[in-house]
Formats: C-alpha cells, structure tokens, sequence
C-alpha cells in the first residue's frame, strides 16, 4: 500500500494540470515562442525546409505571430520519401536513440527519427493520454499494439511505464493467448487497434472467458478509424470504458491527441507540443474552428524531426468549445477517415467508418466487415461483405433477405447503393493490427 501511494504522489506532480488548462493567451504565447524557435531551426538544419521556405519567399523571421504560419509551405509525405532514409533529420544521426518507419503500401517506407529529448516527450505524452483516458499509477496495462516499427506497441509501452503502470507487452496476433492473460493478469486497460479489441472480444467469447466480469476498465483504442457504433459494441462486450486516441508516426506517433474519460467527446490536443489547423483539402485555404477539413500539425518541440504544416491527410473539425473534464486545449473530433480513403460511389462520397456505423449493432449481423470495390461500367461498385451474427443460422432465403435489408439501411443513412453479401460466422478476416477495411478490384482483370 505504501508503495502506491508513493508512485501516485510522484505522479500527481508529474501530470500537473496547470499545462492543460492553461488560459488560451498563456498557451498561444508559449506556442508562438516555441514556434518561432522550430522554424529557425528548421530552416538552419534542414536542407529540404530552407529550399522550400526559399521558394516560397518566406524567411523565418516573417514569423511573429501565429496567423503568420499560414504563409509557411505544407510538409507531405512524399518530402519523408523523397529524403528517404534520413534526410528530413535536423540533428546527425548519431543522436537519435532510435527510429520507427511505416510500411507504406507503394514505394519507400517513411522513416522516423527521436532524439532522447524527444522519446522522453513522447513518453509524457503518452501518459498524460493515459491520465486523461483515465488510468492510473499502478494499473495492469495488456498492450496489444504491434511492436516494431509501427510506433504503436513501444509508444504505448513507454507511456505507461512513466505513469507507472505494469506493462504486459503482448504485440498483435496469438488472441487466445491475449485473452488468457488478461484474465489471469488481471488487466485494467487493453490498448490496441478497435478492430483488434473486436477480435479479442470474440475469441473470449468463444473460449467463454467473460472479460465483463474481468477487473478491465478501460481500452485505448487507435490508428484507424473507428465509429462510435463500435464504441458502444466493444463497451458491452468488454465491460469497460473505450477511449480514441489518435496520433502518427511522422508528429511522433500515438498520443498527439486522446480522448478524455469524462466526455469521451473529442480527443485533446496536446497544444504545448503541437499546434493543429484544418485546410480545405482541395483549395488548401485554411478553415475556421468547426468546419470539417484536413487537419495540418507542426510540431513544437520535436528536435529529431521538425515537421512545418504536415498535412495528415485525416479528415476532422477542431473545437474550441469548453470541456467538462476543464482540459482547454482544442479538441480533434473523432477522425473521420483519411481523405485518400474515401470512396466515391455512383457520385456519393463514403466513409468505411460510415459504413460500419451502419453495420455494428444490425440485428443478425456481426460487425465484422470489408468493402470491395470494383467497377461497372464506367463506375466504381461497391459490396460490402459482411457475417451472419453467430447462432443465427440462414439459408440462403434468410440470407438474401438480410443482404436485402442492410442494402435498404445503408442507401437511406448514407446514400450509397451497393450490393451486400451475408457470409457465415469466420468468413470475413479477422484484423490483427490495423483492419483491412477496402478490397479494390477495380483494376483486376
Ligand atoms: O497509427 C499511431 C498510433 C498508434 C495512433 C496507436 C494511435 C494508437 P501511423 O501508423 O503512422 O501511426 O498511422 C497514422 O492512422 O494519419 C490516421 O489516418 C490513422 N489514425 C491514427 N489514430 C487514429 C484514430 C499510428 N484515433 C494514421 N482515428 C493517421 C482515426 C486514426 N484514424
């Protein structure tokens, strides 16, 4: 018992609250000056920005107030590629303690770089994310994030560790064993994908582990978009609290923005370390608080990687509306989807996330789901492949119906006409980290 009381001692002090729900004056000062020191930086220490910023005639010392970044260039993805390994990197690579990548689907992964400054940042970060998400010193966090070069499983693992959390680190894949420990460890908070909690979910159900009655209270869920249908769906299944927390490698990785448990209405965005805008993302104009847009980040304090108006390519508002919990920092509703994710179907712009809303909770279905596209005609044609919930055995009459019915909900809530398939319980795959959500066959054959 001592021992507790110790740890959440140091920890009250360390997550003091002063810089979250800082007057917005005070916080627009410390970004400005923090903002003006990056961008020097920046400019002095990066081959790429000092090109860029002279191109676009703008000096550093333009900057001297905040609505001045908007004369700054965008950073994009293909700048990382396009300097592939290292350089984007504003300090030599021998001080960087370590470097994550992702994947990428074509071309060149997109590389990462932390300085120890750094990774003690993103540390903090991550557990003030965890605090707000509402964890605590001494908690069992089952961290079921892929460990690797996705900056999910060690961002996540450091985080509670500075929180002063037990950290069991699992990874991705082996569900059966997942569940077992977490009931045997008795886990407070699982942190993985949404689509990876779903999973685990369903292999406790059928190894008939109730992890309702289990002391897990919270799940941290992240790195691909999710609805709040899924929300509601992991929240009975697991009998706990389930909070959004967003974030990307190029910033830093998970923990630019969380939820807190209080609302669980918008995820907050650390704005002494980032500094958030949304553009229109075909006139690239900046947009005001509220309207939906692509969301920009620059980095504050970032040393290894200074990143000027990255463009996320995520789609969401910014909102500037008090909050209950007190935090003042502005809040990134819930994202949307990435803007190079969204279909267009006979003409209507659709979501994957719009569609699982639709499913998770439909009457005989269960919400597992992936979107195949391919096209008729001229146009693109969307199925949407989806289970018959377990028990509820169809033939192929019952199917056909069910298919017919879901067809009905998803043309009169989103507008899109597509064609369903029912399959039967396992059939449609079974996410391990992030879900494959989109097949796109429109160029086979
Ligand atoms: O996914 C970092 C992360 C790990 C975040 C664990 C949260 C939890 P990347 O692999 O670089 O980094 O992918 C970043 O994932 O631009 C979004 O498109 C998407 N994404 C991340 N969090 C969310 C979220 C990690 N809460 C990309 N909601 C981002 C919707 C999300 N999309």
């Amino acid at each position: 018992m001592k021992a507790q009381t110790a740890i959440r001692e140091t920890s009250v002090e360390m997550f003091d609250r002063t810089i979250e729900t800082m007057p917005r004056a005070q916080l627009a000062a410390l970004q400005l000056d923090r903002l003006k020191k990056i961008v020097e930086r920046a400019y002095r220490d990066v081959p790429h920005y000092r090109a860029k910023f002279d191109a676009a005639g703008v000096k550093p010392g333009d900057l001297k107030a905040l609505p001045d970044l908007v004369r700054f260039p965008f950073t994009q993805k293909n700048d990382l590629r396009d300097n592939y390994p290292f350089g984007m990197f504003a300090v030599p690579r021998n001080q960087l303690p370590r470097i994550h990548a992702s994947s990428g689907t074509t071309g060149k992964p997109t590389v990462v770089g932390y300085t120890r400054n750094d990774l003690d940042n993103w540390s903090d970060l991550m557990a003030r994310s965890m605090v707000s998400a509402g964890a605590q010193p001494g908690d069992i966090v089952h961290n079921a994030y892929g460990y690797g070069l996705f900056t999910g499983g060690l961002g996540a693992h450091y985080g509670a560790e500075r929180l002063g959390c037990t950290v069991v680190p699992m990874s991705g894949g082996g569900t059966e064993r997942q569940v077992s420990l977490m009931s045997d460890f008795g886990a407070h908070m699982l942190c993985s994908t949404p689509s990876y909690a779903l999973n685990i979910a369903e292999v406790a159900e059928q190894m008939g582990v109730d992890l309702r009655q289990a002391p897990v209270r919270l799940g941290l869920f992240g790195a691909e978009p999710w609805s709040d249908a899924m929300r509601h769906d992991l929240e009975a299944r697991l009998g706990i609290k389930a909070i959004d927390i967003y974030g990307l490698s190029e910033i830093m990785g998970p923990g630019v923005a969380c939820e807190c448990h209080v609302a669980q209405n918008g995820l907050h965005g650390w704005e002494d370390h980032f500094l958030f805008e949304t553009i229109d993302p075909e006139t690239l104009q900046p947009l005001p608080l509220g309207s939906i847009g692509e969301l920009l980040i620059t980095t504050l304090t970032k040393e290894a990687l200074p990143m000027i108006r990255y463009r996320t390519r995520d789609i969401t508002s910014l909102s500037s509306e008090p909050c209950a919990c007190g935090r003042s920092h502005v809040r990134i509703m819930r994202v949307t989807g990435r803007d190079d994710d969204m279909l267009i179907i006979r003409g209507v712009n659709v979501y994957p996330s719009q569609v699982e809303a639709v499913l998770v909770g439909f009457p005989g279905i269960a919400p597992h789901y992936q979107l195949v596209l391919t096209k008729d005609k001229a146009l693109d044609a969307m199925t949407v492949e989806v289970e018959m919930a377990p028990g509820t055995p169809l033939d192929d009459t019952g199917r056909a119906r069910k298919a017919a019915e879901v067809t009905h909900h998803i043309k009169s809530l989103i507008g899109v006409t597509c064609k369903v398939v029912v399959k039967s319980p396992g059939e449609v795959p079974r996410s391990q980290g992030k879900a494959v959500r989109v097949k796109d066959q429109r160029n086979a054959g």
